[in-house]
């Protein structure tokens, strides 16, 4: 199989913690890909005509994305059990759509400050992303942190990505304060194999 692939990418990230974390790191090459919406670069179009990655060539079948559908193939053919069976794979699901969409917000704002000229640029808008993602974080403070401590499944690895881009790009920001739990649940969930293989380079 063949993983188009970027170090910086959240979403990339959650694909290769599920790889180390399944043992199948060795069955996938990364291709690099670079680009953005206003310049598609190396993007994998033939793949995903989203022009998005991750995005994971198969030799059996179409090419999958978005990181969602490749983190249950995977888990699907290693047989892992990152997607417990229901009820809690609701709760496991939901964290990880949170976790996802902390990250198309987080995504959002990078490209509005390095994208978009200047002028253009519209602080409510930003603005109204990092919201987003502050009702988020408290929504994991207040009700999710049980389950982040409980067996390892796609939410928890979801959450763990979206912690570590916050870091990564929008430290500034300081996701942590008010939140000691879930700083408590990160700075043990950071330090996971899989997690320290796979942290954006220095900004
Ligand atoms: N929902 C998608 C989001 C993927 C995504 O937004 N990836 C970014 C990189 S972090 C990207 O490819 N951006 C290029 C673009 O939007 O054109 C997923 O879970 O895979």
């Amino acid at each position: 199989m063949r993983l188009y692939h970027s170090p910086t990418s959240p979403f990339v990230r959650k694909v290769m913690v599920l790889l180390h974390e399944t043992g199948q790191l060795s069955q996938v090459s990364l291709i690099a890909a670079v680009g953005t919406p206003v310049d598609a670069g190396s993007m994998p179009l033939a793949q995903n005509p989203l022009g998005k990655i991750p995005a994971l060539e198969r030799d059996d079948g179409p090419a999958l994305y978005d990181s969602r559908v490749i983190c249950r193939y995977l888990d699907g053919l290693a047989g892992a059990g990152l997607y417990p069976e229901a009820p809690r794979l609701w709760d496991s699901l939901t964290l990880e759509a949170t976790a996802d969409g902390m990250l198309e917000a987080a995504v959002l704002m990078v490209y509005e400050t390095r994208l978009r000229p200047e002028d253009k640029q519209f602080a409510p808008w930003v603005d109204g992303q990092w919201a987003k993602i502050d009702r988020a974080l408290d929504a994991l403070e207040s009700r999710w942190i049980d389950h982040l401590g409980g067996a390892l499944d796609i939410g928890q690895i979801a959450i763990g990505c979206a912690l570590g881009y916050l870091d990564f790009r929008h430290s500034a920001r300081d996701w942590r304060a008010r939140r000691p739990d879930l700083a408590a649940w990160e700075a043990g969930f950071s330090g996971r194999a899989s997690m320290l293989a796979t942290q954006p380079p220095a900004a």
